[in-house]
């Protein structure tokens, strides 16, 4: 598959900046340094797009240094050399400002996004010697690569280049041959795990938060900030299905934040960001037996039972008493938790049953929980969740019968994911800010005591682990541009192994995913 190279944009670098004294023309300059890349209309091109909502997480202080600078590992070229200073201030206010008409990203612009890769060669079985149930993907946001890591011997087996800023889990489908990236820009890749190449590739939205893969493994869906939509794509070649868009009822638009598979449901479940609302799209051709009869609200606000019989991603809204997101699910798929941002007392958590389609409990978790990277397990015999928080440093842990805090554990610092696995006693958390994000906590799930405090790289932030098949070693990123995986046995809590990596963002075992493992992310 070919893709064009920034080496475009770089040709067209020979003009001067904007005489002095004169009023630097930003729309000019963009379109003279920037359009090739990054398109003419800011939407991306081979270079991430440059609109307000995607640049989100750069300040805008620090798009000033890109600018000026460049940007390591990348095509990004400086451009200190050719632009003056207030060259450079007038693209960045440029760049952070909304477009005059708002982008369009539609069933036209999806199809004609489509890249099929013409090249792939069929095959039948692995083109390595690997186990491919016991593989792991890791994503590597340094210099935006995935290795493909053979899970056994822990050596990599395949690098290759992704699109630009990955987020959110991959997803694999039920048999674990195929794998599905999406990058923030809104860009979904399939790729074959089999002949380790891409199949195909599409760009579902602007600005995109993450996808979720159907319980049959035939659906795709694409939580979209920009536009306002949920896309559903075929699994098998990527083409579009359906758009949702994203309104409450009463018409008012909405982001959502993010879109879940609830396999037993077989049904997707999307948090919506400006309205509180819960929508689940059922993926049982039949609308089957969890899916019918279900109470949700219709158009005019009546709550109705859906009919049987309702068909392929009918819609049921699931009213709650304010935006939630970032959900936990519980193993079951009854219930979840959400987070709100709504109480004085700070960040609520709320219970929502699906089956009943409402809100029945609300835990007040302060310190912004971070409810999706929560893991569940049994703990004296009852039901347990835990979830690290974004804004202080403990991970609470609530039974998931009775929805009370069984107990708060005080770590470090704020942590961000959790994981542990099915054959280990301990549960891992990171704490992924402040002076002590180089550590790492090791807590026993049947005392409730962190055991162990790793610090596998001084000074460098230790974050997300992923367990192999069988529990018996756990894998860390050292997330720093020359970063690495380091490699524990899982019982001894020792280092067997190191791997350098560029920031490797999270790592996700194939068996792990496709058997829902109740220790890791789903
Ligand atoms: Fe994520 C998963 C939302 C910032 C790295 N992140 C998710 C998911 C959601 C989410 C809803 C679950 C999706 C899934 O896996 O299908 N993330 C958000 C935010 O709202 C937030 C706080 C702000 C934002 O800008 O979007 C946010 N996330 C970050 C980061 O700053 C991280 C640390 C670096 C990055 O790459 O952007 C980050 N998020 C991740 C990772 C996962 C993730 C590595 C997958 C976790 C997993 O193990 O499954």
């Amino acid at each position: 598959m070919k893709r064009l190279g920034f080496a475009l944009s770089f040709a067209l670098l020979t003009l001067g900046s904007a005489p002095a004294g004169a009023a630097p023309d930003a729309s000019a300059l963009y379109g003279k340094y920037c359009a090739a890349c990054h398109g003419t209309d800011r939407l991306g091109g081979t270079g991430p797009a440059l609109l307000p909502q995607n640049l989100g997480r750069l300040k805008p202080a620090r798009a000033t240094g890109v600018i000026a600078d460049g940007r390591a590992a990348t095509q990004m070229p400086a451009f200190a050399d050719v632009l003056s200073a207030a060259d450079i201030e007038a693209l960045v206010a440029y760049v952070y400002t909304p477009p005059a008409v708002v982008p369009v990203w539609g069933r036209a612009e999806i199809a004609a996004s489509r890249i099929l890769n013409d090249d792939l060669i069929k095959v039948d079985k692995p083109v390595f010697e690997a186990d491919p149930l016991n593989l792991f993907v890791v994503v590597e946001t340094g210099d935006h690569h995935a290795t493909i890591l053979d899970g056994d011997r822990f050596e990599p087996i395949y690098r290759f280049p992704t699109r630009y800023a990955l987020h959110g889990g991959p997803k694999f489908t039920p048999d674990g041959r195929y794998v599905f990236f999406m990058s923030r820009d809104g860009w979904v890749t399939k790729f074959d795990l089999y002949a380790l190449d891409v199949v195909v590739e599409v760009r579902a939205g602007i600005n995109a938060r993450n996808i979720a893969i159907s319980e049959d493994g035939r659906h795709i869906a694409v939580a979209n900030y920009l536009p306002n939509t949920l896309v559903i794509l075929s699994a098998e070649d990527l083409s579009l299905e359906k758009i949702f868009e994203v309104k409450d009822r009463w018409g008012k638009p909405s982001r959502v934040s993010a879109v879940y598979q609830a396999r037993p449901r077989r049904s997707f479940v999307a948090a919506l960001k400006d309205v509180p609302e819960i929508w689940e799209i059922t993926t049982d051709p039949e609308a089957g037996p969890v899916f019918a009869g279900l109470v949700h609200s219709n158009e005019k606000g009546m709550k109705e039972a859906l009919p049987s019989g309702s068909g392929l991603f009918a819609l049921r809204r699931i009213e709650v008493p304010a935006p939630l997101d970032d959900f936990f699910f519980t193993p079951d798929y009854r219930n979840l938790i959400g987070s709100t941002r709504d109480g004085a007392k700070g960040s609520t958590a709320v219970v929502v049953n699906l089956n009943v389609g409402r809100d029945v409990a609300r835990i007040d978790l302060p310190g912004l929980p971070h409810l999706g990277s929560g893991i569940a397990w049994t703990y004296k015999g009852r039901p347990v969740m835990a979830t690290p928080h974004l804004k202080d440093g403990r991970v609470s842990v609530i039974a998931i019968d009775d929805w009370s805090v069984v107990k708060t554990i005080e770590t470090k610092g704020p942590g961000f994911f959790m994981r542990s696995h099915e054959n280990t006693r301990y549960a891992w958390t990171d704490v992924f800010f402040g002076p002590n994000r180089d550590l790492l906590h090791v807590i026993d799930k049947d005392t409730l005591e962190i055991v162990k405090t790793l610090q596998p790289a001084p000074g460098k932030t230790a974050a997300h682990v992923e367990f192999d098949r069988d529990g018996s070693h756990a894998l860390v990123s050292i997330w720093e541009t020359d970063g690495a995986l380091v490699v524990y046995d899982a019982k001894t809590l020792k280092e067997v192994k190191r791997l350098p990596m560029s920031k490797p963002s999270g790592k996700y075992n194939v068996w792990n995913k496709i058997t829902f493992s109740d220790g890791t992310s789903h």
